[in-house]
């Protein structure tokens, strides 16, 4: 039995057949913070990610290399500046990786096709429809739009074959039953698309194994076929736990999946197929499928097989790991389309990161260090009715805050604690420590006013640790939180900080950008 402890997330696992792109990055970021945030409540959070590495583009791909798929993928996965070193750089904290040319996947995902031919949910067929390359999708005439594929508006071409199939259709009564009478797949918006494009015109069953290419997992009772990839690429979900495999043993621990975070295209995939392969192998289903919105550039999708691509590593090295993640998920509503555009990630990093956050953080640190000696608050302090709204704004700010992210409304959850920040802000002007401080006997009150400000700065501090957890650990340092004052618990408690903390001035967080020439090069 699953224990209630412990939430499972994952990303999709993206095809390896070029560098990833922002759009990834963007994916992977929303769930790292998702993690962390899960984290930091106290949970076991287990964090899949991972790459999905059987199939023809990849093929091809390698082909035209002149190396081997495997050799191929291994370069794109672990070679320089590839999939693993971009987590690394992005600081991810994935708990697991799975390539689907693990040998244990493999294994699995055979163990899995041959238990559902054996049982009747497979079954040998002949192939005639369209089909996509690009997206490596087969469409019926009457899915076409336009004669063209209907996710990516691309020509599609003949395609005949002998292939296995899987009996969605058989599913299809229990899957409307699912999206239409649960909240299974999130945002809600989502659910009338798949409804009326894909399950009241009929769900017909399902392709999953191919002749025409070899690189693949092989059906091992039908040498020539390999499994066509749905039930590879959907199983490392449960395999990557140790279903049907001894790599792991924590498929009873983690599964159901709490949510799977998932691009808009390809929830088609994970609301109906995903649950009518684990009906058919009697599993428990995921909690949930969120499928977020794509980062446009100029009004279109970037796609790898487009070419319109933003490359996350130029950027975080440029602008800094934790201002891009930061900037991913307070610009864009997770839910929807975002256009992504150099201007606006400076202008976050400039209105948010320089001006209000890091003004707040250094103008609080340096008065601290100015006007008490050692940069120590003294216990004897003097409170204010000036005080009570950002006493009570902070003191509830983490309950906000909770409601947001238990949306996966990244962006509210931020607005939330920005709003206090700009509270914050505006407290100094109206207590104006600069004046407090002329009159020796004004000390107990500049103490309290400095107090407060470092109150805000360690609440912010912790909700914006999922965010950016290293900024938040050198803001902790300078405002001389303690493990103790970083807690889940403490960020909803007023007062956590002892009075006499003290403070330590360090770097500039988040230097301002000049965007003119910034833009200009
Ligand atoms: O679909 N904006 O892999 P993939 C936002 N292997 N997110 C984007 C994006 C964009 N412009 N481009 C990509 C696959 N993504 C399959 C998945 S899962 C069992 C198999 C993100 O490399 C988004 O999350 O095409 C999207 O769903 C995913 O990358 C697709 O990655």
């Amino acid at each position: 039995m699953k224990d209630k402890n412990t939430f499972y997330i994952t990303t999709p696992i993206y095809y390896p057949s070029d560098k990833l792109h922002i759009g990834h990055t963007y994916c992977t970021v929303a769930t790292d913070a998702m993690a962390r945030y899960k984290r930091l409540q106290g949970y076991d959070v287990m964090f899949l990610t991972g790459t999905d590495e059987h199939g023809q583009k990849i093929e091809d791909k390698a082909k035209e290399a002149g190396v081997s798929p495997k050799e191929f993928v291994d370069n794109i996965v672990e070679g320089p500046r590839g999939v693993l070193d971009l987590w690394k750089l992005m600081n991810i904290s994935n708990d697991r990786f799975i390539r689907t040319t693990d040998g244990y996947h493999e294994q699995a995902v055979q163990k899995i096709f041959k238990k559902l031919y054996e049982q009747g949910d497979i079954y040998k067929g002949k192939y005639e429809g369209k089909y996509c390359k690009p997206c490596e999708s087969f469409w019926t005439e009457t899915q076409l739009v336009d004669g063209k594929c209907p996710d990516c508006g691309r020509e599609v071409v003949d395609a005949q074959e002998e292939a296995y199939f899987f009996r969605l259709s058989k599913y299809a009564d229990r899957i409307l039953d699912l999206l239409e009478n649960t909240d299974f797949l999130e945002p809600r918006s989502r659910v009338n698309e798949m409804v009326n494009n894909f399950i009241k015109p009929g769900l017909e069953d399902l392709c999953v194994s191919r002749t025409s290419f070899s690189w693949g997992v092989p059906v091992d009772f039908d040498p020539g076929h390999v499994v066509y990839v749905w039930i590879d690429a959907l199983s490392n979900y449960i395999t990557a736990l140790g279903f049907d495999n001894d790599a792991h043993q924590d498929y009873e621990k983690y599964w159901p999946a709490d949510v799977h975070f998932v691009g808009k295209e390809i929830v088609r995939f994970h609301s109906i197929i995903w649950p009518a392969i684990l009906m058919a192998l009697g599993e428990p289903l995921p909690k949930k499928v969120y499928g977020h919105g794509w980062l446009l550039l100029d009004g279109g999708k970037m796609s790898k097989s487009k070419g319109n691509v933003v490359d996350p590593y130029l950027l975080a090295e440029r602008y800094g790991v934790d201002a891009l993640r930061f900037f991913l998920l307070r610009t864009f509503p997770f839910g929807t389309d975002g256009n992504f555009s150099n201007e606006s990630l400076i202008n976050t990093i400039n209105v948010d990161l320089a001006n209000d956050l890091g003004n707040l953080l250094s103008r609080t640190v340096s008065m601290v260090g100015k006007y008490f000696e050692n940069g120590q608050l003294p216990e004897e302090q003097t409170g204010d009715a000036l005080d009570d709204e950002i006493v009570s704004m902070a003191s509830t700010l983490r309950d906000r805050y909770e409601q947001a992210m238990e949306r996966y409304a990244f962006q509210d959850a931020l607005a939330e604690v920005f709003k206090l920040i700009a509270r914050a802000n505006k407290y100094i002007d109206e207590t104006a420590p600069w004046v407090l401080a002329k009159d020796e006997a004004n000390r107990p009150r500049l103490a309290r006013v400095m107090y407060n400000l470092l109150e805000c700065l360690r609440i912010s501090g912790v909700l914006l640790s999922p965010f950016m957890p290293d900024s938040c650990t050198k803001l902790f340092g300078q405002i001389g939180a303690c493990a103790a004052c970083t807690t889940w618990e403490s960020a909803g408690k007023w007062g956590s900080l002892p009075a006499n903390v003290r403070v330590e001035r360090g770097e500039n967080l988040f230097p301002r950008i000049d965007i003119q020439k910034e833009l200009a090069e």
